[in-house]
């Protein structure tokens, strides 16, 4: 399994499919959220709802799958990422968060994708510090090397140096 790291907006990168960093009502937000629905389109949203109907909210670790709508990839995963609560819970949400990676990459499995681009879950609006969530990302995607190719799309400059520095590293 190749593991690349680019910085960027993940709504232009050409892989199957892209992870989304949302919340449990699946029905949007700011952030990676409201740009995957700001250029993906409506479509994505109906299937979000349609989801809704069907489970319910989504709880935080877990993934569901929709379209793509007009992005590139063929398929979108939404996953939800813990809230870093001050560290009071840390261990917990430390597994919240590889469970995120875990539940999203066992999806793009399930559905026969080679290639996955992931953001840097939890680190924008829920403030996971961004150190550890990128061990707790690389580790997980490591231990689970089930496609061909994951990409870390990293925004912000102090993430992708982050990535850049553990990725070389080994
Ligand atoms: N492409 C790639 N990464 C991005 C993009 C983009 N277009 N935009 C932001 N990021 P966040 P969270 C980075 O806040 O912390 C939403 O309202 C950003 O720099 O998007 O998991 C949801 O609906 C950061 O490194 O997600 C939830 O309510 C990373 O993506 C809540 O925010 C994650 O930042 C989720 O918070």
């Amino acid at each position: 399994m190749k593991i690349e790291v680019i910085q960027g907006d993940i709504i232009k990168v050409e892989v199957d499919v892209i992870v989304n960093a949302t919340n449990s009502s699946l029905l949007g937000g700011g952030g990676v959220d409201g740009a995957i629905h700001r250029v993906g389109g409506s479509k994505i949203l109906e299937d979000c709802q349609k989801i809704r109907n069907r489970q319910g909210k989504c709880k935080t670790g877990e993934a569901v799958i929709t379209t793509a709508g007009n992005l590139p990839a063929k398929k979108v995963i939404h996953t939800v990422g813990p809230v870093y609560n001050g560290g009071q819970r840390l261990e917990k949400e430390k597994e919240l968060l590889a469970n995120c990676y875990k539940n999203s990459l066992e999806l793009a499995k399930e559905n026969n994708f080679k290639s996955i681009a992931f953001p840097n879950i939890s680190t924008g609006i829920y403030k996971f510090p961004r150190e550890l969530a990128a061990q707790i990302a690389i580790k997980t995607v490591k231990e689970n090397t089930v496609l061909e190719k994951v990409i870390f799309v990293c925004f912000d400059d102090e993430n992708y140096k982050i990535y850049k520095n553990y990725l070389e590293k080994e």
